[in-house]
């Protein structure tokens, strides 16, 4: 899968224009600061489509993105971002829950985890909901560039155990180094048939 083209499509905050979305689409989520964004951009090799920063909480809207005139990518807001006041979480997660549930279009969910925590309650929640719901996901370990190759070896087996998945299930990626970003865009290839493509 090459990434030709990318384009900003649309900023989503109200839950109504999510049906709007007619071609298929990939979701990135995960907590605040997580690397979403970084990665989106790593993937269409674009520097700043989706803004990132390293202030949590950058990403409040659903911004979907227009890859290669044949499916989109969509960045979720993080979750877990502890500044942010009751209600806009409660907010964001309406909105992240209402385009997961409705999106008849949603191929597969990117689940970001970063290589140096262990999960979170927000990510064993997410990864519940998506079992409940029936969403396909795949986890993605973000950032392995902060970890020696000892270290990383070992949070990977532990973000298995932690997340249930076996240890060939989980992609380890590095948007800063853009290591394995070709076993991401292999995936999406195969969940897309040759008239999507
Ligand atoms: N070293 C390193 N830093 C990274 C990598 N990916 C992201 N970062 C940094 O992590 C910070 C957060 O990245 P974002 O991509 O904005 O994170 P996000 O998940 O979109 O965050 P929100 O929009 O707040 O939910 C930024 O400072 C990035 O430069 C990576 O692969 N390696
Ligand atoms: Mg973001």
């Amino acid at each position: 899968m090459i990434i030709k083209n990318a384009k900003f499509l649309t900023s989503i905050a109200n839950v109504d224009k999510l049906g709007q979305l007619d071609l298929p689409q990939f979701a990135f989520v995960g907590r605040s600061n997580v690397g979403k964004s970084s990665l989106l951009n790593a993937l269409t090799n674009r520097k700043s489509l989706a803004k990132t920063s390293s202030t949590p909480g950058r990403t409040r809207l659903v911004n979907v993105f227009e890859i290669n005139s044949s499916f989109y990518f969509v960045d979720l807001p993080g979750y877990g971002f502890a500044k942010a006041s009751k209600s806009e979480q409660a907010g964001w997660q309406k909105l992240i829950g209402t385009y997961l549930e409705n999106s008849k279009n949603l191929k597969l969910v990117f689940v970001l985890l970063d290589c140096r925590h262990d999960i979170t309650e927000k990510d064993e929640q997410m990864l519940e909901y998506l079992y409940t719901y029936q969403i396909p996901f795949q986890i993605i370990v973000t950032k392995t560039d902060k970890l020696n190759k000892s270290e990383l070896r070992k949070n990977l087996q532990i973000l298995a155990t932690q997340t249930k998945v076996g240890l060939g299930d989980i992609i380890a990626v590095s948007s800063t180094k853009k290591t394995n970003l070709d076993a991401i865009l292999k995936l999406i290839k195969e969940k897309l048939t040759k008239e999507e493509l």
